[in-house]
């Protein structure tokens, strides 16, 4: 290990979510390395938000490679889309087998499992972790939803566990969800797999709702798949499946 490599954690993307997870992860009590696409801004950062406390920063990513302890734990939070691709392909060369590659932004699902199979094939272990809970959330407590190579779990934790929010029992907001991208189908396999109209899912939600998994999205999750249009069929099934940002 080169006598540089000091940090617990790299994260990339100095825009709101990066600096607040930063933040919130230096309070725990790790060292985090920080970079950005824009040098200017890493100074930017230590000199202002980050002043007085352990966070370190790199003006190249070989600077930036050297000074993480291994395996390697670097977080993407950069703008969905290329600059993820781009950033994966400017660490690579500079990476070894075993470490570890986060995407803590809203990256479409089918993306993050072609990034996955990529870097399995370069032995490289890629996660797609969901982040919830906005500015305030990465600051003082997100909900964390980490999928993909789970032999990266181990390594991160300890330190998504100690930064995630706390259910009223004291609960982590953070567990593995699993391989690829794992839970976004339950709607795709009630309608199309099992055959469930919109009615019938609601009831099921109802349910769910009156038991432990008793929450706000659930409770609205009825109400939206029972919602007729004004000619009395499901609204829901008329509303196309896209996002934007
Ligand atoms: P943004 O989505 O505004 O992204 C800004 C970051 O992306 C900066 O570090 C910027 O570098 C970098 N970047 C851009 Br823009 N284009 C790039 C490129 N072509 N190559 C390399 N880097 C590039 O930041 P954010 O609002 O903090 O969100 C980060 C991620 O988290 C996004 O995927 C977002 O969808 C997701 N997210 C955001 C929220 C929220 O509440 N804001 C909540 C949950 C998830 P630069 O400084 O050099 O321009």
């Amino acid at each position: 290990m080169s006598s540089t490599a000091v940090a617990d954690f790299g994260l990339i993307g100095l825009a709101v979510m990066g600096q607040n997870l930063i933040l919130n992860i230096n309070d725990h009590g790790f060292k985090v390395c920080a970079y950005n696409r824009t040098v200017s801004k890493v100074d930017d950062f230590l000199a202002n938000e980050a002043k007085g406390t352990q966070v370190i920063g790199a003006h190249s990513i070989e600077d930036f490679v050297a000074k993480l302890k291994r395996p390697r734990k670097i977080m993407m939070l950069v703008k969905a889309g290329d600059a993820v691709d781009k950033f994966i392909e400017t660490l690579l060369p500079h990476l070894e087998e075993g470490d570890i590659i986060i995407d803590g932004g809203n990256s479409h699902y089918p993306d993050t499992q072609r990034r996955y199979e990529y870097l399995t094939s370069k032995k490289i272990l890629f996660v797609g972790c969901g982040v919830s809970g906005g500015e305030e959330g990465a600051r003082y407590g997100p909900s964390l939803m980490p999928g993909g190579n789970p032999e990266a779990w181990p390594h991160l934790k300890p330190i998504f566990q100690a930064i995630a929010a706390r259910a009223p029992d004291g609960a982590a907001c953070c567990d593995w969800v699993g391989e690829g991208g794992a839970g976004h189908f339950v709607y795709h396999i009630f309608r199309d797999g099992v055959g469930f109209t919109d009615d019938e899912q609601g009831d099921i939600f109802a349910q769910w709702n009156k038991g432990v998994l008793d929450s706000f999205l659930i409770e609205i999750s009825t109400d939206i798949l029972r919602f007729k249009d004004t000619d009395g069929q499901p609204l829901l099934e008329k509303i196309r499946d896209a996002a934007g940002q």
